[in-house]
């Protein structure tokens, strides 16, 4: 790490005791420097997030993202507890994001999982953080990769998010990860109708799990029908696996199906194809972002207010609004 430029960010709107990130620290992988560089990508400052990512976007190559996608209480967390033990064993480093306010990482789960997962949170090859950060600009999806980024450049090469799949934010999120397994659970029949818009045509893998359950066999044949019907643009098609996380059952399958995937994208264009155009949608996300921000930043709280006001007394409708605002601006 002695090539590796010794830089200090200073940070203004939080606690003195977090106002430096050590860029060195993060590149080394010391847990303190990881976290605070997560505080402030949490935090969604653009010009802090933008600083840093231009020091550890390079460094950040080569990790493999697993989404992990399903409704509350499907088992996703036991699951990404489960994998990760996996991959420790096979000498990992794990970095964890569970995007999911009942999720256990963040404490809200009952006493047997939080056990578990402070047993995994104390290892030294993993690092959990769990993300609920909302109304940000930018969004929870852009936190999401940006954390990502620090993950990865922190050294953990295999990175593992949970969400819960119910709205378009953790669908632009799991979007966002390399591979995503779709968690269901027996006899969810109308839930598999609900989430199928959204969350079904991005799995890459189905994961039925709870198959110690009754009606897994219907569940299948509900996710394969709609498999069939959903023509893909890929070499890969798509798996329907049966686990039964809270036993451990089945997981060596999912990983192994998970780095068969990985194998794949690899060597196979359809995946170019696919990285590239959410690279394309991340750059789209930022500009948004970053014109957003500026435009906020020099109409002031005040004027913004005072023209929702107005929209809100019909004096001036949203549209006439934003031209107002591009006036006052000066903006072309
Ligand atoms: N019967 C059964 N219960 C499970 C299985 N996997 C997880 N659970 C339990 O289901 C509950 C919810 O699991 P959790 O992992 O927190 O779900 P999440 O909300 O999707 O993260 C917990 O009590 C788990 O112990 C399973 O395969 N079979
Ligand atoms: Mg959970």
């Amino acid at each position: 790490m002695s090539n590796c430029k010794k830089r200090w960010y200073p940070r203004t709107q939080i606690r003195a005791s977090m106002q430096y990130v050590s860029i060195e620290g993060i590149l080394q992988g010391r847990p303190r420097a990881v976290s605070k560089a997560l505080s402030l990508v949490e935090n969604g400052d653009f010009a802090a997030v933008s600083e840093l990512l231009q020091e550890l976007y390079p460094k950040a190559a080569g990790a493999f993202v697993i989404g992990i996608t399903g409704s509350p209480g499907a088992g996703k967390s036991t699951l990404v507890e489960q994998l990760a033990q996996l991959y420790v064993q096979q000498s990992h480093r794990v970095g964890i994001l569970a995007v999911d306010p009942t999720s256990p990482f963040s404490g809200g789960a009952i006493l047997g999982d939080r056990i578990r997962m402070q047993e995994l949170a104390t290892h030294p090859d993993v690092f959990i953080r769990s993300f609920a950060t909302r109304g940000k600009l930018g969004g929870l999806s852009a936190a999401v990769d940006d954390a990502l980024v620090v993950l990865a450049a922190a050294g953990y090469e295999t990175l593992l998010v949970e969400t819960v799949g119910v709205g378009q934010d953790e669908v632009d999120i799991v979007q966002t990860a390399d591979v995503t397994a779709v968690v269901l659970v027996p006899g969810m029949g109308d839930d598999i109708q609900a989430i199928k818009a959204g969350i079904m045509e991005i799995g890459d893998l189905f994961v039925i799990n709870k198959a110690d359950r009754d009606g897994v066999q219907k569940t299948r044949a509900e996710v394969e029908a709609h498999l069939a019907l959903s023509p893909r643009d890929s070499d890969w098609t798509p798996p329907v696996l049966e686990t039964v996380a809270s036993q451990g059952k089945g997981i060596a399958e999912l990983e192994s199906m998970l780095t068969r995937f990985r194998a794949l994208a690899r060597s196979s264009d359809w995946w170019k194809q696919r990285r590239l155009e959410r690279q394309r949608q991340r750059i789209i996300d930022l500009l948004r972002t970053r014109i957003l921000d500026d435009v906020v930043k020099r109409a002031g709280n005040l004027t913004l207010d005072t023209l929702a006001k107005q929209v809100g007394l019909r004096e001036l409708d949203p549209y006439a609004a934003v031209e107002r605002l591009y006036k006052d601006l000066s903006l072309p």
